[in-house]
């Protein structure tokens, strides 16, 4: 297609074309009903010239698509139309070219991976990294270690029978602890299920654990809730909801309050890769993006999302690309090095309040745990691929070298640690279950203040069929 044949269309059919490609503008249409073309060479800058070549542009590419989608090759324009090289869209200034070039969906090279100790705890040479006390070390170490002990106790407990489900965060105690620890208590968290890490580094005891998996009355959810959905005012730590990925939007809500308020702090929120894959963490992160809130999106890919491994879920690198997409500063992280966790959360942190930006933060890694109770991985992964990962990537082992070789931390050390954490919990079990279970009424107070009608019958109603059928009913539920 020769480009003076474009340049002669009548009057009419040029606006007939342009109206065909929605240009919404009256000045252009005007522009465009002033006769002559070809344009003159000059260099133009008013909106009206700019919407002229706007056209042109567009008009070219259209031609160009005709002829491409015909003949299947691109034939090179002559060089004689007057294009300026940027254009002030609503979107923003925007170069031209004349290059027909798509950007790639992929690229070879995957965004690389921040990183600061290797598989043997050894810093890598030239790492970006905050120093961390000896003190500070060891509280994260330690507490890494009693969420490991914690899972592995309450795991044992739903196979008993004890409790009615369990999900560990094994694999992910680095990006649980070392992440808490570089938040400030102030800062808000809208968890997924699996970072209870961050509830065990702001205080929440192994007693008030306890309490929740087994729903007694001291639970503070009052036992409406599976075990796993902790949450805590105190600890500004939002009850876990199942509902994959609603913390997302909530998380940047809160955020958004943070702003206004003109708080000194944050929000973050976690979720999986699971959680990335839904609508609600696309709707949040613009949402984020465009309102200029201090959130960070931590998100844990470690690889799963119950069955489904991420190459079913996305074709992206990741997650971390998106960011950019939604004009958001991100990072990958390795989730199995808790230093590195450390420095980029406090990062993103610095960033998130003193900029009034969301951040968002992938950290890899690797469920090496069943996705719960509920769950047999080794039914769609094998045993091998879960061994590997628990080997040197493993991030408690990982940390404990570090520390170790910084003279921080012993044999004896670790003995008294684990022998500490486990009486504790033993304990706390123990009285766990034998706390009673909430009153039947809490079943139906504290969302209405008055309660309806069709709840009155509800709960009438339950209070009647256990007073007929008591043997079928916990006798530790008071009526
Ligand atoms: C809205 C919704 N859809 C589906 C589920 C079922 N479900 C529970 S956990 C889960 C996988 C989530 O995977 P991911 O976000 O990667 O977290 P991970 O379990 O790996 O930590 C799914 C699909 C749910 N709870 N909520
Ligand atoms: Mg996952």
């Amino acid at each position: 297609m020769a480009s003076s044949s474009c340049l002669t269309k009548s009057k009419t059919s040029i606006i007939h074309h342009l109206k065909s490609i929605k240009l919404n503008s009256h000045n252009l249409l005007h522009t465009i009903s002033s006769p002559p073309f070809p344009l003159p060479k000059q260099t133009t800058t008013s909106p009206i010239d700019s919407a002229i070549v706007c056209f042109q542009s567009l008009y070219f590419r259209r031609q160009l698509h005709s002829a491409t989608s015909v003949n299947n090759e691109v034939h090179q324009l002559p060089a004689e139309a007057p294009l300026q090289q940027v254009l002030n869209y609503p979107v923003g200034k925007v170069k031209f070219t004349p290059k027909l070039a798509f950007t790639a969906g992929s690229t070879e090279e995957r965004v690389p991976c921040y990183r600061v100790l290797n598989e043997n705890g050894q810093p890598i040479t030239d790492s970006d990294s905050l120093e961390i006390s000896k003190e500070l070390a060891v509280k994260m170490y330690t507490d890494m270690v009693t969420l490991e002990v914690m899972d592995t106790i309450f795991y044992e407990a739903q196979r008993q029978g004890r409790i009615s489900f369990y999900a560990t965060t094994t694999g992910e105690e680095a990006i649980n602890i070392a992440s808490a620890a570089a938040l400030n208590n102030q800062d808000f968290v809208f968890p997924q299920y699996r970072e209870p890490g961050v509830l065990l580094w702001r205080g929440f005891t192994l007693q008030e654990f306890a309490h929740q998996c087994f729903g007694n009355k001291y639970d503070n959810g009052k036992g409406r809730q599976m075990p796993i959905h902790y949450g805590s005012r105190k600890h500004n730590y939002f009850t876990v909801a199942s509902t994959v990925a609603t913390q997302i939007p909530h998380a940047v809500g809160a955020a958004y309050s943070l702003k206004m308020e003109k708080q000194d702090s944050c929000v973050i929120t976690y979720f999986g890769d699971g959680g990335s894959s839904t609508a609600d963490f696309h709707a949040a992160i613009n949402f984020a993006a465009v309102l200029e809130v201090p959130v960070i999106f931590f998100c844990r890919n470690n690889g799963w999302a119950i069955s489904t491994p991420t190459n079913e879920q996305f074709r992206s690198d990741g997650v971390v690309v998106r960011g950019k997409a939604y004009g958001v500063p991100s990072i990958r992280v390795d989730g199995n090095d808790a230093l590195a966790i450390y420095t980029a959360v406090s990062g993103a942190r610095k960033m998130a309040i003193e900029e009034q930006t969301p951040v968002l933060i992938e950290a890899l890694t690797y469920r090496t745990g069943h996705h719960s109770t509920s769950d047999d991985s080794t039914k769609y992964r094998s045993i091998d691929e879960i061994e590997q990962w628990r080997g040197d990537q493993n991030p408690v082992k990982r940390f404990r070298k570090w520390i170790e070789s910084k003279g921080w931390w012993s044999h004896e050390a670790e003995s008294e640690h684990h022998i500490n954490i486990r009486k504790q919990l033993s304990q706390a079990i123990q009285a766990a279950e034998r706390v009673e279970k909430p009153r039947i009424a809490d079943m139906f107070n504290d969302v209405y203040d008055v309660l309806p009608k069709n709840l009155m019958e509800q709960e009438a109603f339950i209070r009647k069929t256990i007073k007929k059928h008591t043997q079928d009913y916990p006798s530790d539920v008071p009526l």
